[in-house]
């Protein structure tokens, strides 16, 4: 294929790429219809995403409590995001932004600013169709799901053997494991493994044997924990002695990615729920610590805090076994992913995972990808030009083969190692 000679037809294969490349969703919180109940979708389900819900509390009159909330259902909560980040309010956040991108994309008008319409076109929704459609809507060929063996609502769906479909992918999450040590061996005893409170060599045995078990049964593309700020090794936490005697033996045996997201600071407002997590600065001593003293594991990494990204970057520049993704959660927002994209691309090149979408609502899919694309576009667009200045001149092949790996083709690529 020819090499691209002029600037303007650069810029339009550029934009080109990015629009029609295929994502690879690498962390979502999304289910398969099949494990009825867990699969969020509907107009509802993304008004009270809990990104919205902390912005309602951030403006809701005082006497309206989390305690009340909570107490209402799914559509009298929905009314509330509605009337006070909507319609009272600027609705200029990002992710309330996401619900208008949403539904303009799927067809509704929202400047007419009417629910009811809306509620009764998902009520008629069959959810395998709507999944298909999201998806293709998205530009998503497939998306990793959060699969938590210490979770009981999740742990029946797979021992009933219910499938997944092919767009849904797993990977198996850990989190109790290395933060709640006293929650995962009471899970881990119900199902059967002989684990101690105090743990000894035979205990880790019976937990590596657990990460095994579910393994076998998920075939995971990797395993998973959400870390705190404060999460370090080497040292004498307890989620250092999991990681080193628990997760990274098995880890190495299956050449399985362990996948970090650390700086969170869990429950800060615990009335809040899902919406009451914070952020924290984090040591990427722990992640350089590890990534050096296991060459033979590999670890995909994300970060909570804007502070860490660009010492995170470095790290990634000394370690093959490091792959770092996503723009996570706080950081999920137009003016961090820009700046996160373009420190990548100077740091790394080509190199990482542009973003996740950690959707927790299907219909999700739609606006993270959208309005990613968009920044990753115009970063893209700036810097092939500036490659251009300096005299290279790429291929569209070329072109399509990095936007591509932006996506899910790098992701991919790791996995293979
Ligand atoms: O982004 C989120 O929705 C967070 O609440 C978490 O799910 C986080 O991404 C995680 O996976 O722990
Ligand atoms: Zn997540």
């Amino acid at each position: 294929m020819a090499a691209i000679k002029d600037t303007e037809k650069l810029e339009t294969t550029v934009r080109k790429a990015v629009a029609e490349a295929a994502v690879t969703d690498i962390h979502t919180h999304l289910f398969p219809p099949s494990h009825e109940g867990l699969l969020l979708w509907g107009v509802d389900e993304l008004l009270t995403y809990h990104y919205l819900v902390a912005e309602l509390f951030t403006m809701a009159p005082r006497d309206l409590t989390p305690e009340k909330f909570w107490k209402l259902s799914k559509r009298e909560q929905a009314d509330l995001v509605w009337e006070h980040v909507f319609v009272n309010h600027g609705a200029l956040s990002e992710a309330a932004r996401g619900v208008m991108t949403t539904l303009t994309k799927l067809g509704f008008d929202v400047s007419a600013r009417d629910l009811e319409p809306i509620r009764k076109w998902f009520d008629e929704q069959d959810v395998e169709d709507y999944l298909n459609k999201v998806f293709d809507t998205a530009g998503i060929d497939y998306a990793v799901m959060t699969n938590d063996p210490f979770k009981s609502e999740e742990v029946t769906h797979w021992q009933a053997d219910r499938p997944a479909g092919d767009k849904l992918r797993t990977a198996l999450r850990i989190d109790p494991l290395l933060v709640d040590w006293s929650a995962a061996v009471e899970t881990m005893s119900a199902q059967g493994y002989d684990v101690a409170l105090r743990p000894d060599a035979g205990t880790y045995a019976q937990a590596r044997k657990f990460l095994s078990d579910w393994a076998d049964r998920l075939e995971p593309l990797y395993m998973a924990a959400s870390l705190p700020p404060g999460f370090a090794y080497p040292s004498d936490q307890p989620a250092a002695d999991a990681m080193l005697n628990a997760v990274l033996p098995v880890a190495r045996e299956r050449n399985l990615p362990v996948a970090m997201m650390i700086g969170v600071r869990k429950q800060v407002n615990p009335a809040l729920g899902d919406a009451g997590d914070s952020v924290g600065i984090a040591d990427v001593t722990a992640v350089q610590n590890l990534c050096a003293e296991n060459p033979d594991v590999k670890f995909l990494v994300t970060m909570l805090s804007r502070v860490n990204q660009h010492e995170l970057c470095v790290c990634a520049r000394k370690f093959g076994n490091l792959h770092i993704f996503g723009c996570w959660w706080y950081c999920n927002n137009p003016s961090i992913i820009d700046e996160m994209t373009r420190m990548r691309l100077e740091l790394l090149g080509a190199n990482f995972t542009a973003n996740h979408s950690d959707a927790r609502v299907l219909d999700q899919l739609i606006y993270k990808w959208d309005h990613t694309k968009r920044i990753v576009a115009d970063v893209l667009a700036d810097k092939y030009r500036l490659q251009f200045d300096a005299g290279w001149r790429p291929t569209e092949d070329e072109i399509n083969r990095d936007v591509r790996g932006l996506f899910g083709g790098m992701f991919e690529q790791f996995l293979a190692k």
